[in-house]
């Protein structure tokens, strides 16, 4: 495979890890824990795995005797940096504790566990990923674990390979499943633990114990990289206003991250939409009011953030979205329809006169999306809605209307831009490499101390690695009641940007001036891999205003 100069430098990087799991060490319990909701439900649904105590890792004089174990690792869900690294630190972690253990990949994602896709990894293919994007070292993909034969397929291919335990490195809706899985495998008996680790560049898989999920850092300073080269092309040839999109499901942390590190002139926040019960045309009007101010100064050009899942937040279009899914869920009439126009009439037909109203005032592209193929987790697919030329679309009727009344004299040339996957398989930051690596680490800890049903957990990031805590979180405790699909289940509950949060409240208090004076733009760069620690080792904004500390 030929290689950058700065793959190759690259590979030689040693993550930075925290004190601990570089000395011996020995497992503690810590406190019991609870669901974050509905506690009496999730505690009956899950009586093997519910209200377990939170782990600890504390420095011991001799390192205790590990069992010789087996381990399957699976990448869920979309690709984040920094997979590479966990199977990385899980891999020496494993090896570290007995040189005995060996770790396998299953091929493509859940599936591979079902399908008995499985590889081998040694530590020729671990050093050929170590420190790089991509999950490409065994492939991701998003097959929802929840059936009882797909884990009796799985028992099938542990006892074949006599695999102990299976690592799952996914986000909220993969976690979900490898605690379905390891209460299963812990009511059969069938010795199979299950651990997951908190992967997703969207952020929203996170609490006072996962801090952050891997790869938001480095996603988000890919983003922040294009949207200040962007800032600054706007600012030089001064004659076109940017709307941007930036992945992220459902939370708008990628929006906000991007937001604080590059000031722009407009930045929506699904959450504050929705709190707001915006509209539509209140969000446009917002994004129009601050055009026509700065064409009043002369400044035809700017910059908007807008987060990929905010169309979903708009109350009404939520509400749409949700009866779309109760219609829509394994509706094998609407399916056989064929045509778009059938399908439209159908819709249209069943659906609640307020939701009829919505669905017929979105432009027909827009409204056909949401009603096409959910994930298979039950998400209508925000990342091919086009919400950015949607809002061009408005902003440009808005501002002609305001032309023709004498009240907007500039002009609106405009480009949009969707940056998702750009960042999704960057290099890993330093931050995310070690991050990465010590989740990995622990899941390897976790496991050999006969841990099941527990995420990985690595915190305190702000401070430098070496004074991270790593240990386990019970994946229950994470848990509350959603409906998916039309029915009740027990989900892990998304973090949604918190709008009493302190990144929040730094975006309302300095938005106003960002609006009005391109002075304010910052340009980030690129992420730098080899340099002073202030310049590579930043965590994210979000992070450091989380947790009280200073970004100016
Ligand atoms: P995960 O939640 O699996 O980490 O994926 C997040 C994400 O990158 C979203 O930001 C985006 O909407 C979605 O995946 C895109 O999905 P796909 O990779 O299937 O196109």
């Amino acid at each position: 495979m030929k290689k950058s100069p700065l793959q190759i430098a690259r590979a030689w990087y040693m993550p930075k890890m925290p004190k601990v799991l570089q000395d011996n060490i020995v497992i503690r319990e810590g406190e019991k824990t609870e669901s974050a909701a509905d506690q009496s439900e999730i505690a009956e649904l899950f009586p093997n795995t519910y209200g377990m105590p939170l782990i600890y890792f504390d420095k011991s004089e001799q390192m205790p005797d590990f069992p010789q174990v087996n381990v399957g690792v699976i990448l869920s869900g979309g690709q984040a940096p920094g997979g590479h690294n966990v199977i990385a630190g899980l891999y020496d972690g494993l090896k570290r504790l007995n040189s005995a253990n060996k770790l396998y990949g299953f091929i493509g994602g859940p599936s591979g566990l079902i399908e008995h896709k499985v590889r081998q990894l040694n530590k020729e293919t671990i050093d050929e990923y170590r420190n790089t994007g991509g999950f490409d070292i065994i492939g991701s993909g998003r097959t929802k674990l929840e059936e009882e034969w797909q884990f009796e397929k799985g028992i099938e291919i542990c006892k074949m390979l006599n695999i102990n335990a299976i690592v799952v490195i996914g986000g909220d809706d993969s976690n979900t499943n490898a605690c379905v899985l390891a209460e299963y495998y812990k009511k059969k008996k069938c010795g199979i633990q299950v651990i997951g680790c908190p992967k997703t560049i969207d952020g929203d898989l996170k609490n006072e114990i996962i801090e952050t999920s891997f790869g938001f850092d480095t996603a988000c300073k890919v983003y922040s990289e294009l949207i200040g080269n962007i800032q600054r092309d706007a600012n030089s040839a001064k004659k076109y206003w940017h709307f941007i999109r930036l992945m992220g499901r459902s939370a708008s942390h990628i929006a906000l991250e991007c937001a604080l590190q590059t000031q722009p002139n407009v930045a929506i926040i699904s959450e504050e939409v929705e709190a707001k019960a915006l509209t539509l045309d209140d969000v446009v009007e917002s994004i129009v009011n601050a055009i026509v101010k700065r064409a009043d100064a002369g400044l035809n050009f700017g910059t908007v953030l807008i987060p990929e899942g905010l169309i979903e937040f708009i109350p009404a279009v939520k509400k749409l979205i949700s009866e779309l899914n109760d219609m829509l869920a394994d509706n094998e009439e609407f399916v056989e329809l064929g045509t778009e126009d059938a399908q439209r009439e159908y819709v249209k037909g069943r659906l609640s006169e307020e939701s009829c109203k919505v669905f017929r005032s979105l432009p027909k592209g827009i409204a056909r999306q949401l009603t096409l193929d959910r994930d298979p987790h039950g998400n209508v697919q925000v990342s091919l809605i086009e919400t950015e030329k949607l809002l061009i679309e408005m902003a440009a009727k808005r501002l002609a209307q305001l032309k023709a009344e004498k009240i907007y004299k500039g002009k609106f040339a405009t480009i949009g831009h969707f940056f998702g996957y750009e960042g999704r398989c960057a290099i890993p930051s330093n931050f995310d490499a070690d991050y990465c690596y010590s989740l990995g680490f622990t899941a390897a800890l976790l496991i050999s101390a006969g841990k099941t049903g527990y995420m990985a957990s690595v915190r305190n990031l702000t401070a430098p690695a070496s004074e991270w805590v790593a240990g386990g979180v019970p994946i229950t405790m994470l848990f509350n009641m959603e409906k998916r699909k039309g029915k009740f289940v027990p989900v892990i509950q998304k973090a949604l940007v918190n709008l009493n949060g302190a990144p929040f409240k730094y975006l309302e208090q300095h938005r106003e001036e960002w609006a009005n004076d391109q002075l304010n733009y910052i340009y980030p760069g690129p992420i730098q891999y080899f340099g002073p620690s202030e310049v590579c080792d930043q965590p994210t904004r979000t992070l450091t205003l989380e947790k009280g500390e200073k970004i100016d």
